[in-house]
C-alpha cells in the first residue's frame, strides 16, 4: 500500500527509477563530473521512497505531518535532487543549474538552499544521530510521521553512527527507518577492504534493530521491505540494508573500477544517456 495515496499514479516505479537516473546523468553532464555512480545505484531505493513509502506534499515540502527523508551523505545530493525533481518538489528545468553559482542545487547537499533537503550532509556519520533526535522530538509531539535516513556503507566506519544505532534502540524509536546503501565502494576503495562491515545483519540485530537485507536494485524487494519496515509491530527502530550496484543502468559505468567520483569525456555523457535508454525495460 502506498503511504501517500495522492502520489499513486499510472507511472510505474520502474519508470520513476529510470527518470531519476536520467535526471542525475543530465546533472552530471551539466558539470562534466559528479557522484553519478551513487545516484544510478540508489535510484531504485529513491523511487520506492518517494513514490511508494513517504508521505509528503510536493507543493509544501515543510508540511508538518510529512515523513522526513534525511540524507546523511552530502555527496549523494545529486541522487536526492534527481528524486526531488521527479517528485516535483524541484522544477525539472532547475537541473540545468546544478553546481553553478547561485544554484539551489549545490554539489554537496545544503538544507538552507534546497526544498526537500532536510539536513546538511558532508561530514559523514552525523545523519543518523540527527534522525534519532528528530524521532524523539516527533514522539514527544505525538506525531505519526516517520524519519527515513539514507546512509552509506562508508558511514559505518564512523563511531558516531554506532552511537546513534545504540541510542535508537534504547529509545525504542519505531518511527525511524534507516536505509544503508551498501555499494561496497568508498573514496579509498572497496568498503569491505577499508574497514570490514560484515556480518552487517547480525551487527544491526545485536543492537536491537528490526533488520532486513535485500537487493537494493530490485524494486519488488524494496517495496516489500519498506512495507515491512513501516508495519513492523515491535517497538524498535528498523533498518533496510540495500546491496546496490554503482552505475546501475549504464553498462560502461557499472563495470568501471573507480566510481566514487566520476569524470567522463564530454561525448560520453550522451553515450551514457543513450545506454540508459537502450537498457530501459518499460
Ligand atoms: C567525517 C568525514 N570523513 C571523511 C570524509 C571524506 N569523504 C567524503 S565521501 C567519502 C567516502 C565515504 O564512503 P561512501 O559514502 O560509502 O562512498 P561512496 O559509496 O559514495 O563511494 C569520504 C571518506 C567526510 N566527508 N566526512
Ligand atoms: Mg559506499
Amino acid at each position: 500500500m502506498t503511504a501517500n495515496p495522492s502520489l499513486a499514479s499510472s507511472t510505474t516505479l520502474l519508470q520513476r527509477a529510470h527518470n531519476i537516473r536520467r535526471h542525475a546523468l543530465r546533472m552530471g553532464q551539466v558539470q562534466g563530473q559528479g557522484y553519478v555512480g551513487q545516484a544510478l545505484g540508489a535510484a531504485d531505493l529513491l523511487a520506492v521512497s518517494y513514490f511508494h513509502a513517504l508521505n509528503y506534499k510536493p507543493e509544501d515540502p515543510e508540511w508538518e505531518h510529512r515523513d522526513r527523508f534525511y540524507l546523511s551523505i552530502g555527496h549523494y545530493a545529486i541522487a536526492l535532487y534527481a528524486a526531488l525533481i521527479e517528485a516535483q518538489i524541484i522544477p525539472l528545468d532547475e537541473l540545468e543549474t546544478y553546481g553553478s553559482d547561485d544554484s539551489r542545487l549545490p554539489m554537496s547537499g545544503m538544507a538552507a538552499y534546497t526544498p526537500g533537503m532536510e539536513i546538511t550532509g558532508g561530514s559523514l556519520g552525523q545523519g543518523l544521530g540527527i534522525a534519532v533526535g528528530a524521532c524523539l522530538g516527533l514522539k514527544r509531539k505525538k506525531s505519526a510521521s516517520f524519519v527515513y535516513n539514507l546512509l552509506s556503507d562508508g558511514e559505518l566506519n564512523e563511531g558516531s553512527t554506532w552511537e546513534a544505532v545504540m541510542s535508537a534502540s534504547h529509545w525504542k524509536l519505531d518511527n525511524l527507518i534507516a536505509i544503508v546503501d551498501v555499494n561496497n565502494q568508498q573514496a579509498d576503495g572497496h568498503s569491505s577492504e577499508v574497514l570490514a562491515f560484515e556480518p552487517i545483519v547480525d551487527r544491526w540485530q545485536a543492537f536491537g534493530w528490526f533488520t532486513q537485507r535485500i537487493d537494493g536494485n530490485d524494486l519488488d524487494a524494496l517495496v516489500q521491505a519498506f512495507d515491512a519496515a513501516r508495519s513492523h509491530p515491535d517497538a524498535q527502530p528498523r533498518v533496510i540494508i540495500c546491496d546496490t550496484r554503482m552505475g546501475k543502468g549504464v553498462s560502461f559505468l557499472e563495470t568501471r573500477e573507480k566510481t566514487h567520483f566520476i569524470r567522463v569525456d564530454e561525448h560520453e555523457w550522451d553515450l551514457a544517456l543513450n545506454n540508459l535508454e537502450e537498457g530501459k525495460t518499460v
